[in-house]
């Protein structure tokens, strides 16, 4: 049972012993966010504090935190610790405005390590592994978070970092990489370019699996990168505030990424309303760092979008596992009024034959509402095809999106290599709408 387990002492605990272990370390974390100045404000707003806490139920009692929080304390406000205590400084990878700012303690790094090890180890990865890391290294904690559970398994780690995609097949071969870490949509344009290097990208690199994430990705596109690159891919999830990867991930059943409990208090809510919502049900994930010391956040709203499963996993491990995230609730498009996540549109794409795997959302404004266009990527056979042809596959595909997700679209068919390849995360939306 402990085969592909890396602690099994905590990821196979028994609920109870783990709710007890949950609430002894939650209130001990509240004891110390007590001390942080924008809690101390939440906490007297909403009339609670620490002393509250008596059951896990009780957690609903407290506020929410939200990256605008973290946003009014830049950079180190919400830090629980003095800086003396903090060892490393990572960053939300996001473009605009100012960044969310995240700090580690000793301790916390080491946890940190412990989080990816569990994930990676669950992924299959062993101290033989030769891993590849091409997620660039810098603030994003993609990196620097694979890297040190790498090497605490044991494996060999190759700092690749970001870019210079044909370099990164050099050393990929070369340096006979086992398992590749990167975003689901780079391992796609590693395979692309493989193959236009003139090499089958299923046989090329000594590639066995692949530990995907940092971005939404479909069941689809998970089948097209195993069949093009020959290898198992598995994802995993985290966020820079909670941690960075490490949050969770799958283990070789694939049927959804266990959250890592013993770290993280997980609960879906009803994003409009805040109501805790039933197990299994769908809504955004909302988690509470119960071990870290820089910067433990209390019921944070992460704005993505799933459900969580308790049923026992044939894996062994007994943690509550997270469905594939469809997306943040940011991410999702109102186009004439449906509401649709852009992992659903390449769902519906990538089921057709001719599709690439390459596709973009023109979001553009008609009067009040917004409308979208997709442009995707087909095969030569279909794009060089007779105008009568092209335009019955256009037709299919509207068709398509209009039954399976009630989505009324245009499609652009583009030739292959048109869309823009990505190196880090993928940006396929692009508005030109004026709100
Ligand atoms: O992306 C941390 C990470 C790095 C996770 C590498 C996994 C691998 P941020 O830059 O703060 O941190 O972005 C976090 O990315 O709230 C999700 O919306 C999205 N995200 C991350 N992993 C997944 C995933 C890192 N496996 C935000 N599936 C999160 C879907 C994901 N979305």
């Amino acid at each position: 049972m402990t085969h592909n387990i890396w602690d099994p002492l905590h990821e196979c605990l028994e609920r109870k012993d783990l709710e007890h272990l949950q609430l002894e370390r939650l209130r001990s974390t509240l004891e110390r966010v007590a001390k942080v100045p924008c809690y101390q404000e939440k906490f007297k707003k909403a009339g609670v504090g620490p002393e509250d806490i008596h059951t896990l139920a009780d957690l609903a009692k407290l506020p929410f935190t939200t990256k605008d929080d973290l946003r009014q304390n830049y950079p180190y406000g919400m830090f629980a610790v003095p800086m003396r205590d903090v060892v490393r400084i990572h960053s939300s990878s996001g473009t605009t405005g100012k960044p969310t700012v995240v700090g580690y303690s000793r301790k916390d790094l080491d946890d940190w390590s412990n989080l990816v090890a569990r994930f990676m180890t669950a992924a299959g990865v062993i101290a033989d592994d030769i891993v590849h890391i091409a997620f660039g290294y810098g603030l994003f904690t993609g990196a620097f978070g694979l890297h040190y559970g790498a090497e605490l398994i044991g494996s060999a780690v190759i700092p690749m970092s970001g870019g210079n995609t044909e370099r990164q097949i050099m050393i990929l071969k070369d340096y006979e990489a086992t398992a590749l870490v990167c975003t689901p949509s780079y391992a796609l344009t590693l395979a692309d370019r493989i193959a236009k290097m003139g090499h089958d990208p299923r046989t090329y690199l000594s590639l066995k699996v692949g530990l995907f994430g940092g971005e939404p990705w479909s069941e689809e596109l998970r089948r097209e990168i195993e069949s093009r690159l020959n290898i198992v891919a598995t994802d995993n999830y985290g966020l820079s505030e909670i941690v960075g990867p490490g949050v969770a991930g799958e283990c070789l059943c694939k049927k959804g990424m266990h959250i890592f409990e013993d770290h993280f208090i997980p609960e879906i809510i009803d994003p409009d309303t805040g109501e805790v919502l039933p197990p299994g049900a769908k809504g955004e994930l909302v988690l509470t760092n119960i071990v870290q010391e820089a910067i433990p956040l209390i019921r944070y709203r992460t704005r993505d979008i799933t459900r969580l499963h308790y049923d026992a996993c044939e894996c062994g491990r007994t943690m509550v596992r997270m469905e594939k995230t469809m997306g943040r609730s940011d991410d999702m498009l109102i186009i004439k009024g449906v509401n649709v996540f852009p992992t659903q549109i390449e769902e519906v794409l990538f089921q057709v034959e001719g599709c690439e795997p390459h596709y973009q959302l023109i979001i553009e404004r008609e009067g009040t509402l917004d409308t979208l266009e997709v442009q995707v990527e087909v095969n030569e056979n279909i794009f060089f095809d007779e105008m009568r042809k092209q335009r019955a596959f256009v037709e299919m595909l509207e068709k398509r999106l209009a039954t399976n997700i009630g989505l009324h679209a245009k499609i652009k068919l583009v030739e292959p290599s048109v869309i823009p390849r990505h190196e880090g995360k993928a940006n396929r939306i692009i508005d030109k709408s004026t709100k």
